[in-house]
């Protein structure tokens, strides 16, 4: 309980949390295509908590409408900073709980950042994991996505492959990009299993005109196994690490 009063704290006092963001890039020239912000929590005392300690207990006890919507609002400012004094120009993917799809107001919360910090809605994209495709709480989600996708926010599946889901939501659903889970493309290109999976899932993403982006890419012989198999992006160590912002503004200074 000492640690869910505590995040109820930093989020009423500000200071504690940030976003780091972490770039994608085309893989065949290093190219920036967008960057994944991601929340991390410098606690006074205990230093940096990673979100997959403190994020379950949001969602735990109540507090993953507002620790959402202070990422969206936090993502959306530094876009609006960057679209007004020069920075990178492409999007920024949010990750979003089931939890702000069922108690928060997401639609309107990104309304009123957006409006705020005059950014279009093309420049935040919106990752949601195949858990919370299948979520019964979360309700059909689909009309709620295709509202946000025709709104210009591009849309991702998170961790794919890791769930239990079916493929057949992939038709259904109005999303534009898969990402490829991390657990596919670490032993890329030895394992012949995972070798085989990547394949067929970017064979599978062409005939359904999804784009497909890599995590995880560490080396040269992921990255060229995935070109040759036709992926065309990857977010990963071998372009670079989740970073401030700051440093995100030293590599890519105004370019208009
Ligand atoms: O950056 P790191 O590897 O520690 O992230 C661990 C996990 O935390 C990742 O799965 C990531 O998606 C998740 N995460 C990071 N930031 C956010 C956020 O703002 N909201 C949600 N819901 N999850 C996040
Ligand atoms: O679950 P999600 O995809 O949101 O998690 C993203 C996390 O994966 C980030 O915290 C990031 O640090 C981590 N990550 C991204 N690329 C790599 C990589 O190339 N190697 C490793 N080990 N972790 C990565
Ligand atoms: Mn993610
Ligand atoms: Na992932």
């Amino acid at each position: 309980l000492a640690l869910v009063n505590e995040l109820r704290r930093a989020l009423a006092q500000g200071g504690q949390l940030e976003l780091h963001y972490h770039t994608q890039h085309q893989l065949k020239d290093g190219l920036l295509t967008g960057m994944e912000a991601l929340l991390r929590w410098r606690h006074p005392s205990q230093g940096m908590i990673a979100p997959s300690d403190f994020i379950p207990v949001a969602e735990r006890h109540g507090l993953m409408a507002v620790l959402g919507s202070w990422v969206i609002e936090q993502a959306v400012a530094q876009q609006g900073h960057w679209l007004t004094n020069g920075g990178p120009r492409v999007s920024v993917w949010v990750n979003i709980s089931v939890l702000q799809l069922i108690q928060g107001d997401l639609e309107s919360r990104i309304a009123a950042s957006l409006a705020q910090h005059n950014v279009p809605p093309q420049l935040l994209g919106l990752e949601l994991t195949e858990s919370v495709l299948l979520d019964e709480r979360a309700g059909d989600i689909s009309p709620r996505l295709k509202a946000l996708r025709d709104n210009g926010h591009p849309i991702a599946i998170d961790d794919f492959g890791t769930g239990y889901s079916s493929l057949a939501y992939l038709k259904r659903l109005p999303v534009d990009k898969l990402k490829l889970d991390r657990m596919f493309t670490r032993a890329l290109p030895r394992d012949r299993g995972d070798a085989s999976i990547v394949a067929a899932v970017l064979a599978m993403a062409r005939g359904l005109k999804l784009e497909v982006i890599a995590e995880g890419v560490e080396n040269a012989a992921q990255r060229d196994f995935l070109i040759e198999n036709g992926c065309q992006q990857c977010q990963g160590f071998l372009f670079s690490s989740p970073e401030p912002a700051a440093a995100i503004e030293a590599r890519y200074p105004a370019t208009s």
